[in-house]
């Protein structure tokens, strides 16, 4: 593509890259308190708690993105996000070949290339492990499915036993749902022929004797509902969600952030990777920011110095930065938790081929059923019933599965190459397979099913190299306080899926925003932000 025609399909995407981004230092830092400058690093579930709450709490704080603010990107075609079928720079972060998670559709490769940019969808690279994340202003919001699960609190209490479940039961997990917009799937929409392959995935389940369970969403169910008959622009119907939805998600910019932002006291700062951190002999943070344009250009480069850090980059992010300032020697006294307790969720990838039974040529992109094979036991499975919504008829059960795998990674520093690592492998994933097999050679064998082989890398029926649900590293109570604020660190603070060791049963954002909401609470009332 010539540079003309580039700039052209990327639009206002340069435009909003090249407009000055605000200047962190350069303004008074807060409206209470004792006048701290706050930073919160990543603007994801957990980052837009901390905005929302320090804001309504009377405190300014700068919220630093690496990615683009898409509510600012101009319309190309009348859409800001790219389908999965008509993928451009805009759908991955900086890759120059889409990446899906069903990388072979009957043999045949699903990478397409496509221009690199800063894209919405990020992938990050690990030796046996590729983590899934958002990048953009509202982090993972922007491309997840949007399934919005409470955890069964038998689990929820195993996991984080330090944490007190009825507070969390009572007031947090219903705050975080009330503020996310959670609403289950409707009858209509459910009983639609877009969701064929929900009710066949329930019936083929419940008749192997399993229970299934309705699975929330973000995804307006109503707005979905007027897609379908046409009387909306479609998205969750027009094979729009990895890349992004353009309509009917209430992705966080559309929620936690948008409370944060009408306060005024929040600044976006996009497009600005944090790439270093600094404990100042004064105990301020000093962070290295790297400000680039929508192609990678870097645009500035400088830094800036916060009374207070709140780290949320997501798992991977927040590691990435701790290990390094670990490394560089920049920041010291952590504890040897720090890049411990690392999990995928148990997350596994499997599809069956049902033979003749139809599965529906047009589906929605976003899940609304699961089979709830969990008993908190080893073999436990949690299988959202999820789409391959190809546009023609696949007769195909496709499932993402959560398991309770019980293996943990961590993550280190590889310093030659300058890079995060992670020890994790097949023999990690394991137990995750084994469990999930189970469940599903029940399922092929009351059903006379199989295995489909032509999805994942290497003909693997179980794709068990991909996560979406990255957690750990920073575990609370081990890395951290009970409250977030790392052992070793004054003043700063992790509010992100790091603090989970390793696995929750369901869906993570639920989860990870109603800690962020109780930790919020918690560093409020004791006065850690001023
Ligand atoms: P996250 O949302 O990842 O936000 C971190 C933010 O920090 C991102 O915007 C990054 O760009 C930014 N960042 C990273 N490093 C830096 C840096 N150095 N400087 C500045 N900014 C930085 O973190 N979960 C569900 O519950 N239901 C689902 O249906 C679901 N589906 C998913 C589907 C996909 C494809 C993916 C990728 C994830 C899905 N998830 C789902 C997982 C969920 O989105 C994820 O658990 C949360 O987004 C994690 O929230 P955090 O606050 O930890």
């Amino acid at each position: 593509m010539s540079a003309v025609s580039r700039r052209a399909v990327l639009g206002a995407s340069l435009a909003v890259a090249t407009t000055p981004v605000a200047q962190p230092a350069a303004r008074a830092a807060t409206t209470v308190g004792d006048g701290l400058r706050i930073a919160i690093i990543g603007s994801g579930y957990g980052g837009a708690v901390a905005a929302r709450r320090l804001a309504e709490a009377g405190h300014r704080a700068d919220l630093i993105e690496m990615g683009m603010d898409w509510r600012t990107a101009e319309p190309i075609n009348g859409k800001v996000f790219t389908s999965m079928t008509q993928p451009s720079a805009r759908s991955m972060w900086f890759q120059d070949r889409t990446e899906l998670p069903f990388a072979t559709i009957l043999g045949v490769p699903t990478s397409t290339p496509i221009e690199e940019g800063a894209g919405a969808l990020g992938v990050e690279h690990f030796d046996h492990m590729k983590v899934y994340v958002g990048r953009g202003l509202g982090g993972g919001s922007l491309v997840n499915g949007a399934m919005a699960v409470t955890p069964r609190r038998s689990f929820f209490e195993q996991v984080l036993p330090a944490v007190d479940a009825d507070e969390m039961y009572a007031t947090y997990f219903p705050r975080a749902n009330a503020a996310l917009g959670v609403a289950p799937p409707t009858r209509t929409m459910l009983d639609s022929s877009w969701y064929q392959f929900t009710r066949v995935g329930r019936d083929q389940a419940q008749a192997a004797g399993y229970r299934t369970a309705l699975v929330p969403s973000v995804y307006d169910w109503n707005h979905m509902a007027r897609e379908a008959t046409g009387n909306a622009p479609r998205s969750a119907l027009a094979q729009e969600i990895l890349y992004g939805n353009n309509h009917g998600k209430q992705d966080l910019t559309k929620t936690y952030l948008a409370a944060a932002f009408a306060t005024g006291r929040i600044t976006p700062i996009v497009m600005t990777e944090v790439t270093e951190l600094t404990r100042t002999a004064a105990g301020a943070y000093e962070l290295g920011l790297r400000t680039i344009d929508f192609d990678g250009n870097v645009v500035s480069v400088r830094r800036a110095t916060y009374d207070r850090v709140v780290l949320a980059a997501g798992s991977v992010g927040t590691a990435r930065i701790l290990h390094r300032a670990r490394a560089h020697g920049t920041l010291h006294g952590l504890s040897p938790e720090v890049g411990r307790g690392w999990g995928p969720n148990g997350n596994l990838m499997v599809a069956r081929a049902l033979g003749l039974t139809a599965t529906g040529a047009e589906q929605s992109c976003m899940p609304a059923m699961g089979i709830d094979a969990w008993d908190d036991g080893p073999g436990s499975v949690f299988a959202e019933i999820a789409p391959l919504p190809l546009g023609v008829e696949t007769f195909t059960s496709n499932y993402l599965a959560v398991t309770n795998n019980p293996n943990l990674g961590s993550f280190g520093w590889d310093s030659a190459r300058g890079a995060l690592t992670l020890d994790w492998d097949e023999a990690k994933a394991a137990p995750g397979v084994a469990a999930a097999r189970a469940v599903m050679d029940r399922l092929n064998s009351v059903h006379h099913t199989t295995y489909r082989r032509d999805l994942f890398e290497d003909g693997k029926v179980f794709a068990d190299y991909f996560s979406y649900h990255p957690l750990g590293g920073a575990v609370l109570g081990r890395a951290t306080d009970l409250s977030g604020e790392l052992t070793g660190a004054p003043g700063l603070f992790v509010m992100d899926g790091s603090l989970i060791p390793g696995k929750i049963g369901v869906n993570p954002f639920v989860t990870i925003t109603a800690l962020a909401e109780r930790n919020m609470d918690r560093l409020l009332a004791a006065k850690r932000f001023g």
